[in-house]
């Protein structure tokens, strides 16, 4: 607002350094710089300019911004991250891949296939498990199997979105009892916070995660604004099960959730049925999300697997370049 009448600020000390000074002298306490940083965390709103940003020397950006790049490995050991979102960050560093593959075929044969032949790339295989048309217990069992074997996490797509009581019967029972081989489910927001307590109530004793749908890839998405706020607002306040969110790009600046993106191919473009594709580096870099979700972009080429490695260097890569330019 100066600026826009004329008035030029120039900073001569940054709020955190400007902390550092006031703790070191004693004139906060613990607490209030921890405070303090923590609001800075979450308030600040500094970009360097995209074209900028690598020119600018790590040391001279604000540690904020710093802080808000923080490695996968980094966060896998923030104090209060949950532990499934840990596991995952970790595994993403490990297998230095991003890639969710969404395993969407209908046939089980297929996809346990698929998570054998894809697993060493991946970091998570999403499932939509209704597609099925042969689903069995035995089925759930061996793709927990392949999991295990393959060092990934299960993400069924079931985008609960009804009263907490009801979906705490469909994420547990039914045919194909959930939350008993999915390490991670998502949600809508749209009843408002018990579709999360419904969900809680089964997942988080069972060490399970929910991704929290706060935006989505297809066209004339509902999902904007003070809807997408209301999301983050309601992971914030269940951040003892919320992992992180569906979402287009980075809208929460905790590095202890996680985003994930669909909507991704080599190409932008999109479907006949309003689907919307980013690229890998488009999400990852320009967009600060962290995961990058890729179905037909892999299903449908002639070779899955070169697909697929190729779609985890491209998310690897756009990784590493955006912690190179914020100094890490
Ligand atoms: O907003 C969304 C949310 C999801 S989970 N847009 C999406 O496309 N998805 C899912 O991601 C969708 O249900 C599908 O399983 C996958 C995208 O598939 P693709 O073939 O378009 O890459």
């Amino acid at each position: 607002m100066l600026h826009s009448v004329g008035i030029k600020l120039h900073p001569i000390i940054s709020m955190s350094k400007l902390l550092d000074v006031l703790l070191a002298a004693k004139r906060i306490n613990h607490q209030t710089f921890q405070n303090v940083s923590k609001f800075i965390m979450d308030n600040n709103t500094f970009r360097p300019k995209e074209e900028n940003a690598s020119d600018v020397p790590a040391t001279k950006k604000p540690r904020v911004e710093q802080n808000l790049q923080l490695s996968y490995a980094d966060r896998a050991k923030l104090p209060n991250i949950h532990p499934l979102a840990s596991k995952l960050l970790k595994i993403m560093e490990d297998k230095q891949s991003n890639l969710c593959v969404s395993a969407d075929v209908t046939s089980s044969e297929e996809l346990l296939q698929l998570a054998d032949s894809l697993g060493p790339k991946i970091c998570m295989l999403k499932t939509h498990v209704d597609i099925l048309k042969d689903y069995t217990v035995a089925f759930s069992q061996k793709l927990q199997v392949l999991a295990k074997k393959h060092n990934f996490l299960i993400f069924e797509d079931r985008k609960f979105a009804d009263i907490g009581n009801t979906v705490k019967h469909q994420y547990e029972g039914g045919l194909y009892q959930i939350s008993s081989w999915s390490h991670i489910v998502n949600a809508h927001v749209v009843p408002g916070p018990g579709v999360v307590a419904g969900l809680s109530a089964v997942g988080k004793a069972l060490g399970r995660g929910c991704l929290l749908i706060a935006q989505m890839s297809s066209q004339g998405s509902l999902a904007t604004g003070e809807y997408t706020k209301a999301a983050l607002k309601m992971a914030e306040d269940h951040s003892d099960f919320v992992i992180g969110f569906i979402c287009v790009s980075k809208i929460n600046k905790k590095p202890e959730f996680i985003h994930m993106t669909p909507g991704v191919q080599m190409q932008a473009g999109g479907d006949m049925l309003g689907q919307q594709y980013s690229t890998p580096e488009e999400v990852i870099h320009n967009h600060g999300s962290d995961v990058i979700i890729v179905g037909r972009g892999v299903l449908e080429a002639p070779d899955r697997l070169k697909a697929a490695e190729s779609y985890r260097k491209s998310g690897w890569d756009a990784y590493t370049k955006r912690l190179s330019q914020s100094g890490q």
